[in-house]
């Protein structure tokens, strides 16, 4: 039992500014953390708890169920709650905000629960060359939203000299021609974990499979700028178009991001506005009802669930827009990073994983031969056209078979310069080296720009784990 004080709810909402104190209560205790407003990590979001409860915060926040942050807590117990207000908290009980997200599939790789992101297993992905939806990467910051189709409407504001329009999905689908693209997208987090260890990083630990391929359909989102009366000679060339998702936190703050406009109204752009993933409705996971598809750029910019589509002179003021996927120096860190002074990023680089065989594996001496599969893609529409393979660490190379269509299918035509949208999945059976006991297998692509991965992943390191693209490498045993 303790000794400490017994407060009352009337009482502890009292306390609401740092000016008269900052409470808080968290089971059933009741905290005074005037104090560590100032040092919290997360900002004066903390001061949204201010008087009240921390559960339905922390429901949304899940960094928070960590031991050092209830230590850091326990620091500031002044009181407990009477019995009394302990009971109406409960009957009340914080409804968690992440209770309607949809069911998932049991094969992915699950980084964080709430919000809910997830990575097909590598061997997995590189079986498809469409990845299907269930297993296709899924990145969410927030809880998603459930939306109704029939009174959803998607906002276009800003185009220069034109008009706003309302969209219901009907008219989405009626009104503008169906176009459909094969898009690869990739979280800029992708591969992070490599990055973690060299030093860590901040951001979800993600392994080689934050990136999958899928066919989108939808209207273009060019075609619906011309219907809001968008005209080349008014515009603005040096505009963005910013998108805003219909997900959002406590605070009523909306996921967003912006691409430049040129990109939006470009004839080879193909910006989709897609209510259609692999010739279904979007899953609820991948944007239900509307997601912007943006090829060939970075998978923050493919804003799900949109709601709003505005043509600005600035670029979309989101968090996710201006203080976070950016890339930094090595020597960049958290006190002295300036995150104005890094453009967001867009197209990505050049990228290449092995999916099979995976770290660890053991090969039969046998066998005689051992099959490398993988992954490998542009950004900015630039086209792969060859994947190199070692067996030996880097010091030999073979030339990967490169596919660019599902298995027995006919290959598709080579996709029209610049719009090289979808990955290739690519293979290589070799014999196996002789004598050696282990392999380190090593993979690296090219696209048609010439650009090529990096061979390690030190000197690209950076503070938030982006853009991590060094030469992929896996370690197999070989059994005698
Ligand atoms: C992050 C403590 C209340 C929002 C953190 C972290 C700590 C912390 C230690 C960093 C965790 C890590 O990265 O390992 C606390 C404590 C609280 C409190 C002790 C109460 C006494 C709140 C509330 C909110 C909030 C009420 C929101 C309404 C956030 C956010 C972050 C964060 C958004 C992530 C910041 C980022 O990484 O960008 N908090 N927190 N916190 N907190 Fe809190
Ligand atoms: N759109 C909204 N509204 N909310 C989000 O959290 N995440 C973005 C992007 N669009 C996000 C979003 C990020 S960072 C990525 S990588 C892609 O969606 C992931 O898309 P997927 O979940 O369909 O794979
Ligand atoms: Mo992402």
């Amino acid at each position: 039992a303790s000794s400490l004080p017994i407060y009352t709810q009337d009482e502890v909402t009292k306390h609401r500014s740092v000016e008269e104190g900052v409470w808080v209560t968290y089971k059933g205790s009741v905290y005074d953390i005037t104090e560590f407003v100032s040092m919290h990590p997360g900002g004066d979001k903390i001061l949204l708890a201010a008087g009240g409860a921390l559960e339905p915060f922390w429901a949304l926040y899940a960094v928070h169920s960590q031991d050092h942050v209830l230590e850091i807590l326990s620091e500031y117990k002044v009181g407990e709650l009477s019995a009394e207000d302990r009971l109406m908290q409960q009957s009340v009980k914080s409804t968690d905000p992440y209770s309607t997200d949809p069911e998932r599939h049991p094969a992915l790789r699950i980084n964080s629960l709430k919000p809910f992101n997830a990575e097909p297993p590598p061997e997995i992905l590189s079986d498809n060359y469409i990845t299907p939806s269930a297993i296709f990467f899924k990145r969410n910051h927030l809880p998603v939203p459930q939306v109704d189709p029939k009174s959803y409407r998607l906002q276009v504001e800003g185009v220069p000299g034109g008009v706003s329009l309302s969209l219901s999905l009907e008219e989405l689908k009626t009104h503008f021609p169906k176009h459909t693209v094969t898009a690869t997208l990739q979280c800029a987090g992708n591969r992070r974990s490599e990055m973690n260890k060299v030093k860590q990083v901040k951001g979800l630990n993600w392994g080689i499979a934050a990136i999958s391929n899928a066919t989108w359909s939808g209207a273009r989102l060019k075609d619906v700028l011309l219907a809001a009366g968008y005209r080349s000679e008014v515009a603005q060339q040096t505009s963005h178009v910013q998108f805003e998702g219909l997900d959002s936190d406590v605070t009523g703050t909306t996921y967003g991001a912006s691409i430049p406009l040129n990109k939006a109204v470009s004839e080879e752009g193909d910006v989709l506005l897609a209510y259609q993933m692999n010739g279904e409705d979007l899953p609820a996971d991948h944007g239900y009802p509307v997601r912007v598809v943006v090829p060939g750029t970075v998978g923050a910019r493919n804003v799900k669930w949109l709601g709003k589509i505005i043509v600005s002179e600035e670029e979309s003021s989101s968090h996710w827009q201006q203080n976070d996927y950016k890339g930094f120096s090595p020597a960049t860190d958290w006190d002295t990073v300036d995150f104005k002074s890094a453009p967001a990023i867009q197209e990505l680089p050049i990228q290449s994983a092995i999916t099979q065989p995976v770290e660890g594996a053991v090969v039969e001496r046998s066998a005689e031969e051992v099959t490398v599969k993988g992954y490998a893609w542009s950004g900015g529409g630039r086209e792969v056209v060859r994947v190199d393979v070692s067996l030996d660490g880097g010091r030999t190379w073979q030339v990967a078979q490169l596919q660019s269509s599902e298995k027995g299918q006919v290959p598709a035509p080579s996709p029209p310069p610049g719009r090289a949208w979808a990955w290739k999945l690519w293979e290589l059976t070799a014999p196996l080296p002789p004598v050696v006991q282990e392999l380190e297998i090593v993979c690296k692509a090219v696209d048609n720009s010439y650009n090529m991965q990096p061979d390690s992943v030190a000197p690209i390191w950076n503070l938030r784990g982006v853009l991590s693209n060094a030469w992929h490498r896996v370690k197999v045993t070989v059994k005698e």
